[in-house]
Formats: structure tokens, sequence, C-alpha cells
């Protein structure tokens, strides 16, 4: 099992290409005896030709770097060196009637560095199938819409693993020889083999009862590692909430008699959906006040609900191919984004949720790496884990709700669920339910699918004072991307509102098309490249609030004076837009100081937009998070990408300092009474009202350091000291982290000193020192992949040291000399020879390196080209540069 394939790269795969197997799967029995170096498996298939199949076909199974040990089809040995190779398994003339095929493999999961297919976890044997991890473990029809009933037998040491579980229900379990022992599961819903688990080891486990909706008793469990069950609590809450959720909302109940959860610590992505057996990145599941972090706490809200959710989107209905992985990933990351819009608050999860897609899918849309969120072709699919197809999916989700409405989106749904259930479906089918439901020709809307880039929309706005009307003009271009040039206009909701000099909502009263359903809520179609709104009735010239709730995913073009967006800042009914109004007054300002620095003139700074800040922050009581993102300036990367070209991330990095500090130091008494104000005693809790005050307080003390280095050192310390939960301690951590004191380096030694056994803790001190803004950083962290806590094999290490480093230190990581990109790539080279997934994953850091200024811009391709001249890539790695240099 090596990590790279000998030959060159392998053949494109293309969604054109698409035909159905020659072969079916009805059934698979799996036999596997657990051994550190040498597991065996038996799987033994029920194969039929399939009808819609070319009849007489060879049958082809797909491997993975296998050692077969003995093959047999209907009882008759097979001649294993004709038939079987390590990447295949091929019977030229098989029986065209139902046969049965058996394969014995042998595998060694200890030397499995990749985490694909069977492996170890500190001692746990575990899996992970998806995308094509199955083939690692048997041979078989490796793909989506192969879907058969599993039974699987697990034998193990009883001392090694005591748990030994698969997908479905337990059917049997008992002793096996000597010191052994078995367990089998029998799955009764036909899946796809990525869905396939299994997992044995010595673990700690809570339990808990549920009833669905219609009586069925389901038993819930959390296995994780031993003594840390006490950890796990909060992930199983989330977990009954989101099975309630899916019951109230969707109308979807739980289909077995157990779901467990297994959290490993060596994991490359944050969960697996397996059916019945969701594998967890124990960084989602793990979580008490002192070892976690409010964040963290909602993320593991959020990927418990997303993996449960993957029950009905994903699994009982699948993906014919992988090229529809959005059917799952999109409509499954907008599910999960509404479960926590409904735990949490909705404005702070909406304005989060466009962060991350801004900050991941943006900068992808808009650079070499730019794809449909449906691709036409890939060559290493498991680099379109991406947020494009999860991401961007999900907003294409949200704005089809938004265009056909509420009724319709469920009744679609229904139908989706009621069509589907049990089968590998498309796009196509998917759309067909909502085209069904609404009544509408989706047929353009399908164009978000197949078409990549982020679209812009234009909006100017003209008031006639004389006939009191207000007309709006909208219109959109997508910029083209590799290998599209032509780009077509996508039907878009945008949700408007007017609002008059005195704050106050006007009503939306359109001059000539009276529409009662864009009217009452706001919300207008925007179908061909442009479109004339006239509103009458308006007393005064209003300020266009559009785009609220970030109703379409677009970047949107509109001329606002400062005195516009201050007062959208003041008086916006919509919290979106209020913040965006924060954001982009702020976006503008640094912006300019960005150009002045660079042209040797002092940065820009504005009172105004500081007060109106502490307006806002004064004003929490209604939704201290919603707050505390009002507080967060916009990111380096932000600007960034604002700026589009000849990015000089240095500059920008002195014009966002400048603007932090000012705000920081003339709002200094203001911001200190708020954090004190804030102080609490209470115990702490994880809900969104607690944590909400949390977050607000340190990003008071974040902007007051900002301005008041030496004051803020004191304060952040003694916080530090103080603190009983890890929001705050982290809080404090991350204020010294940007202050070079020597505060700082003791925080730091005695954070490692309380917390060096602690890995998932270390991480969090990795990525603060990994994004400290400092010419030394590189140093620092070249020295922290030294020390013992740092592992280039467990993926949560890499990304939080070097992941961090490249993707949130932008200061250092382009650092003039070109040595962030050397390093940063050399270490994915290294990373490659382990675990080539998580090596594109870092290589991906250098998606925008073609906005960069000159000089960075060569350094950034030189180090590319570097990586791509190394011979034995992976074929993942050589995929993310080939594609980011063409
Ligand atoms: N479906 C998995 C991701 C699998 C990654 C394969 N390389 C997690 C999720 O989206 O729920
Ligand atoms: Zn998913």
């Amino acid at each position: 099992m090596s990590a790279h394939s000998d030959s060159a790269a392998p053949a494109p795969v293309r969604l054109a290409d698409y035909r159905p197997t020659d072969y079916l799967i009805d059934t698979v029995d799996l036999d596997f005896r657990l051994d550190a170096t040498a597991t065996r498996v038996v799987s033994r298939l029920r194969l039929r030709p399939n009808p819609a199949g070319r009849a007489g076909a060879p049958l082809v199974l797909d491997g993975g770097g296998l050692k077969p040990l003995r093959a047999s089809l209907d009882n008759l040995p097979l001649d294993l060196a004709a038939v079987a190779t390590p990447d295949r398994l091929t019977i030229a003339e098989p029986p065209q009637r139902p046969f049965t095929l058996e394969v014995e493999t042998e595998l060694d999961p200890s030397s499995n560095t990749q985490l694909e297919g069977l492996y170890r976890s500190n001692g746990t044997f575990c899996t992970q199938c998806e995308a094509e991890g199955f083939r690692r473990i048997t041979y078989y029809l490796d793909r989506p819409d192969v879907m058969a009933v599993f039974t699987t037998r697990v034998e193990a040491s009883k001392e090694e693993a005591p748990i030994l579980l698969s997908n479905g229900n337990p059917v049997e379990s008992g002793a096996s020889g000597p010191g052994r022992h078995y367990a089998i599961w029998h799955d009764p819903h036909p899946k796809p083999c990525y869905l396939f688990a299994l997992v044995g080891g010595d673990l700690g486990s809570i339990e808990e009862d549920f009833t669905t909706t219609s009586g069925r008793k389901v038993k819930l469990a959390i296995h994780v590692e031993k003594g840390k069950e006490h950890r796990a609590h909060y992930a199983m809450e989330s977990l009954v909430h989101a099975m309630r959720w899916d019951e109230f909302v969707y109308g979807r109940e739980y289909d077995l008699d157990v779901f467990n959860i297994v959290a490993v610590s060596d994991f490359t992505m944050g969960a697996m959906e397996n059916k019945g057996l969701n594998i967890f990145n124990d960084k989602y599941i793990l979580a008490i006040a002192e070892t976690a972090t409010d964040a963290d706490y909602a993320h593991i809200e959020s990927v418990v609900a997303h993996e449960y959710f993957h029950n009905w989107t994903g699994n009982r209905i699948t993906c014919r191919d992988w090229f529809q992985l959005c059917l799952k990933e999109g409509l499954t990351v907008y599910r999960d984004q509404e479960f926590s819009g409904d735990q949490r608050s909705r404005a702070v999860q909406r304005i989060s949720d466009v962060r991350a897609l801004r900050a991941a899918q943006f900068p992808e849309d808009a650079g070499p790496l730019a794809h449909n969120v449906r691709p036409d072709t890939y060559c290493e699919i498991n680099n379109f884990y991406t947020a494009t197809i999860y991401e961007k999916g999900a907003e294409i989700i949200r704005m089809l709700r938004a265009l056909i409405g509420h009724d319709a989106y469920h009744a679609g749904m229904a139908l989706y669920f009621e069509r589907f259930d049990g089968k590998a479906a498309t796009i196509e089918d998917f759309l067909g339910c909502f085209a069904e439901s609404s009544g509408r020709d989706l047929g353009d809307f399908a164009r978000w699918y197949a078409q990549a880039g982020t679209p812009r929309v234009h909006v100017t706005g003209v008031f006639d004072a004389q006939a009191k009307t207000y007309t709006l003009r909208l219109s959109q271009s997508t910029p083209p991307t590799p290998g599209q040039t032509e780009k077509k206009p996508l039907p878009m909701p945008i949700r408007i509102g007017l609002i008059g000099r005195d704050g106050a909502e006007i009503p939306l009263v359109q001059d000539h098309a009276h529409n009662w359903r864009e009217e009452k809520f706001g919300v207008f179609e925007l179908a061909g490249p442009e479109r004339t709104i006239v509103f009458k009735d308006v007393p005064t010239p209003p300020v266009a609030s559009v785009n609220r709730r970030f109703s379409a995913a677009v970047i949107l073009e509109q001329e606002l004076s400062e005195d516009d967006l201050l007062l959208l800042m003041a008086h916006d009914s919509d919290p979106f837009n209020k913040w965006q109004a924060a954001q982009s007054l702020a976006s503008r300002l640094m912006i300019r100081s960005t150009a002045a620095i660079r042209a040797g003139e002092m940065p820009e700074f504005s009172d105004l937009f500081a007060l109106a800040l502490a307006d806002a922050l004064e004003h929490y009581e209604t939704d201290p998070a919603f707050a505390a993102q009002m507080a967060a300036l916009p990111t380096e990367n932000d600007l960034a990408r604002d700026i589009g070209t000849d990015v000089d991330p240095e500059a920008i990095f002195l014009a966002r300092k400048a603007l932090r500090d000012g705000v920081g130091r003339l709002l200094s008494q203001r911001l200190l009474t708020l954090y004190d104000k804030l102080q609490s005693d209470a115990p702490y809790s994880p809900d969104a009202a607690s944590a909400g005050r949390r977050a607000l307080r340190n990003a008071c003390l974040d902007l007051y350091a900002a301005g008041n280095h030496s004051d803020g050192a004191e304060i952040a310390l003694s916080q530090f000291q103080r603190a009983t939960n890890m929001t705050d301690k982290m809080g404090a951590l991350s204020v010294l982290s940007r202050l070079p004191t020597p505060a700082r380096e003791k925080a730091m030694e005695s954070f490692y000193r309380a917390h060096c056994d602690e890995p998932l803790i270390i991480d969090k001190w990795f990525s603060l020192q990994a994004t400290i803004p400092e010419p030394d950083t590189l140093s620092r962290v070249k020295r922290l992949t030294k020390v013992h806590a740092f592992n280039i094999a467990t993926p949560n290490r890499v990304y939080a040291l070097i992941g961090a480093f490249a993707n949130g230190n932008p200061y250092c990581f382009n650092d003039v000399s070109g040595e962030g990109y050397q390093f940063v790539a050399d270490l994915a080279l290294q990373a490659d020879g382990v675990n080539p997934q998580v090596a594109a994953r870092l290589l991906s850091a250098f998606r925008s390196w073609r906005n960069l200024e000159a000089g960075r811009r060569a350094l950034a391709e030189q180090a590319l080209r570097k990586v791509l001249e190394t011979t034995k890539l992976s074929p993942d790695l050589r995929d993310i540069a080939q594609r980011a240099l063409a």
C-alpha cells in the first residue's frame, strides 16, 4: 500500500462518459479478522448482470494496492495470478446469471498512513471509505451507484478490541477461540460501499435512549478514548437536537435500532457519515469548558448534525456518481446551517456562514482552482471536497428556496425523499422535484451548477423628488474562469429594503409591475442580465439595503457614500446588512490606507466609523454575539480579496493594523467599560447567549489592546491567569500573541506546560503561534515542527501549525523573501509521502497566487513549479500543483 501510484497522473474522469455498471451487487458478506499488521478480509459478493449494462461484458472490480490471497467464483477457485493485480480483479467472461464471487485479502492497517481504507488510530481499528477507500479493503465496484445490503462479521482479540462495530444493527456476538471474540452486524438499507465502516477498539462510551416520533426505540452511543467519556456529553445533546429537528422540520426519522459515533484522533477531514456508524475527528466530539472554546462547541453542534442529516441526504438517497457530490454535500450543509440558525442566533449564523463562504469559496472561484458546483471532469476526486461543492452548493439550495418559497421548497423535498429513497440520484432528479412542486421551469436555475465563478451584481439607484419614485437598476455579470469564458446570467433572489434618512423602513410598492410576493417578502428576482425596479410613494431619498441576509451568493457592487454606510450601520433592520455596512466601510478605509502606505503616505482614519462601531457594541443587549461580529473588522484575506490584483500583503497588514490601533485608542474608555460590564461570575455554560457575551467581551479586549499595548497586555495576562474556561483563556492568549512582550512568551510557556498532554489543546497553541504577524514567525514555526507534540502524520497537527501559517498568516506566508512559500511547499512535499490528501490541502493555500504583486507572484510560482518538478508526487498533490499553475 504505497501512497503513490507508480505511473504518471491518472486519466481524467468525465461526467459525459457516465454509464451504468455491467453488473450489480445485491449482497455483500464481509468477514474481518482484525490484526495490527495482517488483517484478513473475506468478501463474498452476490452479483448479477445489470439489465441496463452491456450483456457479456467482463467484470472489472477496483482494488487499491491490495494483497489478494485467494479467489473463487461460485465456490470454484480462480487462478489468482490470472485474475488479480493489486489494483484490479478481472473476470473475463462472468456467468450471465446471478453468481457469487469470494475473495480473501490481507491488509496491514498499522502501516496505513493515508488514513483511507482500514487503518489504526491510537490502537483503534477504523475505516474511511469515501470517496474511494473501500477498494483498499477488498475488490469491489467502488462507485456510489452500486448499492448493496451489507452483513459484516468482525473478529478480534477481546482485550485489544472489546468494542466491535459496523453499519446497521447488531445481530449476534460471542466468543471465538482463545482470547478472541466476534460481532455480526447487518445493515438492511442498501448502500454504496463508500458508506461502509468498521471499528474495533478499547474505547469508553456514553449512551442515550431516543424514541422517534413513530415510536422506534434507538440506542445512541458515542465512543471515545477511555477517560474522556465526560467530554462527549455536548456531542450527545447535539445529536438528540439534530434528530428532533430533522423529524420536525423535514419529517425525517432515524431508521435503525442503534446509532453509533466513534471519535478518533487521526482523521483527514471533520467526520464521516457511514450508515449507522459515524466516525469523527475527535476535535468535533470532545468538549468541556476547560478544553474547548465556544467556537469548538458550535462546530461540534454543527458537524454532529451535518453527519446525522446525511442519513437521509446522502445515505438513503445517494449520488449516482461523484460529479453529483454537491447533491449530498451542498444540501446537507444547507440543512446544518439552518439547524444551527435555529439553535442559536440566526443573524450570527448567517454572518459566520457568509464569512466562511467568502474566505474559502470566493478565492477558489476567482482563481486557478475554480470549478463548477457540479464539475465536468476530475483527476482526483478527493480534491473536490471543496468550499465550492460544500458552501456554494449550500447557497444554491438557499437561493432555490428563496425563489420558489417555503411551501414549494418543502413540497419538493418531500417529493425527493419519496421518489429517490434507496436510489442514487442526480442534480436533474433533484431539481425535477422542485420544478414539479413550484410549477416553475428551473432550466436557467440549473446553470448555477454548471457555471463557475462568483457573479457580480451592480446596483445603482435614482430618486425622483417630483414623482416620489426610486428607481433601482440591477445588472449581473460573471467573470471568465479557467476553461469557461462565456458566462450566462443566473436567476437569483435579491432581498431589498429601503431606508429613509430618519432610519425608518419605507414600504416597498412597485410602480408598474405590482407583485405582491416580491413586495411582501422584499425578495426580487434578477433573472436576466439586468432589471429595473421602480418603487413609488418614496417620500425622501432613501438608502437601498440590497442583498439582505446575503440572499444571493454574489459580489455586490453598490455605490454607497460613507454617510449611507453609516446610516445602514445604525439603522438597517436587517442585521446581516447592518454588519455588512460596517465591514464595507472598514474595508473601504483600509483599502485606501493600503494604497497610501504603498505610496509612502500615512494611512487613513475615520472617527465617525469608530464612534458608530462603539454605538453598535454598546447596544449589544438583544444579541451580544452579533455585536461581537460587528467588532471583528475584515481580515487581511478579506481585504486582499476585495483588492483583487497587484496584492501587497504587507501593506494590507499595516493598513489594517492602523485602523484597529486607531479604533482601540479612540474608544479606549468605552471598550474598557464594556469589557468590565460583560464580566460574569456565573459557571460556564456553552449556550449561545453566554457564548455571545464572552465573544463580545474578548472582542473588546482585543480592540482595546490594539490601541493600548502595555495596558492591554496586562489585562490580557490577568484574564489568562484567572480564566476557568478555554474560551477566555484563548481569548486572552490570542490578544497576547499579537503583542511582542515578555508576557507573551511566558504565557505561551505556561499554556504549554499546562496542556502538553492534550493534543487538541496544543493544536490551539500551534495555531496561535503560527499566526503571529512578525518577521521571525517562520523560524518559530520551523522550530515548532521539531517539537515532540508535532507529528506530520496526524492531520490535526499539520492543519493547526502549517495550515494556520499558510492560510491565517498572510503577512508571513507572503514574506517578500519567498521563504514562506518555500516552507509551505516543502512541508506539502513531506506530507505527501505520508498522507496525500493532507498534502493537497496544504498546497491549496497557493490558490490566489496570481493576484499577488509581481515580485511575490514570481516567488510563489517558483515554489509551485518546484513541487511539480519533484518526482514521485501523489496524484492528489500533482493535480493541485498542475491546476494552480495552468
Ligand atoms: N462525506 C465526508 C467527507 C469525505 C471525505 C473524503 N475524502 C464528510 C462530510 O461531508 O460529511
Ligand atoms: Zn457532508
